[in-house]
């Protein structure tokens, strides 16, 4: 038991010593280097895809209805009503085309029903105007604008 004991202190003491050597600076500067160059990629992504968000909410009704973002924004609509909705961004889709429109270039997309608590995700990387709806609810004038820039 005491061996045991006797053993275990002297591999503590030799992992000790490795790390104040010279080598072992050098590596933890190098982990901060690569460290801080993934922040910096991270950090990167975040601010092209950079999310923001507009709510579905009682009322029928997109908050903001409307919106200014840069250009590779992440759109998020979360539904925070009680009932289901859908973001319709597809004049197809939409009960009156006009309600509906994009950006030259755009794709047009539509989510699901998304019902309560649910979210749709869409990156808006085409700048212009987008003009969508919430399908179930477009004749009682849920409609939203993001504007990309
Ligand atoms: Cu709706």
């Amino acid at each position: 038991m005491l061996r045991i004991l006797l053993t275990g202190a002297s591999a503590l003491i030799l992992v000790v010593g490795c790390q104040g050597g010279g080598e072992s600076v050098d590596a933890s500067a190098t982990a901060t280097t690569r460290f801080r160059e993934g922040m910096d990629g991270l950090q990167g992504g975040i601010e092209r895809g950079m999310p923001a968000t507009v709510t579905m909410i009682d009322g029928s009704r997109f908050e903001p209805a409307q919106v200014t973002v840069p250009v590779g924004t992440t759109a998020v609509w979360r539904n925070s009503s009680a009932v289901s909705h859908t973001v319709t961004a597809d004049p197809a889709r939409a009960m009156t085309a006009s309600n509906v429109q994009l950006p030259t270039g755009a794709e047009p997309f539509e989510s699901e029903t998304l019902p309560s608590g649910q979210t749709f995700v869409r990156q808006l990387t085409v700048a212009g105007e987008y003009r969508y709806v919430c399908r179930i609810h477009e004749g009682s004038g849920m409609v939203g604008i993001i504007t990309v820039e």
